[in-house]
């Protein structure tokens, strides 16, 4: 029915087509035609509808490919190898799998769509059709797992970078894992293992991205406290170029990394970041902790000086500025 419909207004070549020609044609009643074009503004078409004319397609969903990410990337391992879907559970989902299976460092995940996508604690992390950046990073470095932490804060540097290159908007971070425009949160990226008790076997770095999406389309619940760069920019946004920004600056952080320690990535992730210096409260597993937040520690995890004056190690929270 759907590829009936498109195919109608491909016919009509962006002129209006009645909704008792589609009716006809599709044998279905003028309810139903509704829902169907209801269903494609949801996939990222955008419809005009005007009395007595009909329906007409504005603009087609801008979709990416695997070999729009390859072309004109500049980097040397990350992204050299492409899995791209058009529709997954999540991403990381598959990323495991191929980790697994031995896949090289550097290779990427990445779909148009996930129905399951993941955050933290297993909730849920919204991401339609054509409208972001869904894509998860295989790599393999030599670390110990305590360390894993740090490259969630270096892929937030990364992913500013990137955002700050082909926006000019400047995101700022919110430790751990979030990255803020106006208060609102654009990105969040979730960082998974592979190990054995004292070595990495991988670390997958799923990293979502609101890009094209409009204020409507959100979720209700979602509204007052996310958004997206093209809400921020005015602009659409070419999601290939951005991937390929933010792999560049990733492969530069990291061969970093690797070879100097975390010194570079942390100044960095410091000056980007929004929490330090504030009163905030730490939301753990084990309860709540108000106070102030005074840094990070060389393996990134984040100090708090409580009410008390005592000093809390955090390694794992939700963060209220
Ligand atoms: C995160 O979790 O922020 C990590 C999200 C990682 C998503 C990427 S996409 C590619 C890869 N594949 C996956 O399956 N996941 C990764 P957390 O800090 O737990 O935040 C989750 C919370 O953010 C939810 O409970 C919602 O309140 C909110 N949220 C969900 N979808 C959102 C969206 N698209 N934009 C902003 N906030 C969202």
């Amino acid at each position: 029915m759907r590829k009936q419909l498109l195919e109608i207004f491909s016919e009509a070549n962006g002129g209006f087509v009645s909704g008792q020609k589609i009716s006809e044609e599709l044998g279905c009643s003028r309810t139903a035609i509704w829902k169907h074009i209801e269903d494609l503004r949801k996939e990222g078409y955008e419809l005009e509808a005007v009395r007595k004319l009909g329906y007409r397609i504005v603009q087609k969903p801008d979709k990416i490919s695997g070999n729009e990410i390859q072309l004109g990337l500049k980097t040397k391992t990350l992204g050299r190898h492409v899995h791209f879907e058009e529709s997954v559970t999540s991403t990381q989902k598959i990323a495991h799998r191929l980790a697994y299976e031995g896949t090289p460092e550097g290779t990427i995940v990445v779909a148009e769509e996930q129905q399951a996508g993941r955050g933290r604690l297993d909730r849920l992390w919204f991401s339609p059709k054509y409208t972001g950046v869904w894509m998860s990073i295989i790599l393999r470095p030599s670390i110990p797992p305590s360390q894993t932490p740090q490259l969630t804060l270096l892929a937030a540097v990364a992913v500013v970078q990137g955002i700050q290159e082909v926006t000019g908007l400047e995101p700022d971070i919110k430790w751990p894992n979030d990255i803020l425009i106006g208060g609102k949160k654009v990105v969040g990226i979730l960082t998974e293992l592979q190990a054995e008790a004292d070595r990495v076997n991988s670390v997958i770095i799923g990293i979502g991205i609101n890009v094209n999406q409009t204020i409507e389309q959100f979720p209700e619940e979602l509204t007052s406290i996310a958004t997206s760069l093209s809400i921020q920019q005015g602009d659409k946004i070419d999601r290939a170029l951005l991937i390929q920004s933010i792999l560049a600056k990733l492969e530069d952080l990291y061969h970093n990394y690797l070879t100097n320690g975390f010194k570079v990535v942390k100044l960095l992730w410091e000056s980007y970041a929004i929490s330090i210096g504030k009163q905030i409260i730490a939301r753990t597993l084990n309860g709540s902790i108000e106070g102030r937040a005074i840094g990070i520690t060389d393996d990134g995890v984040l100090r708090l000086e409580g009410m008390d004056g005592t000093i809390h190690l955090i390694h794992s929270a939700d963060i209220e500025i």
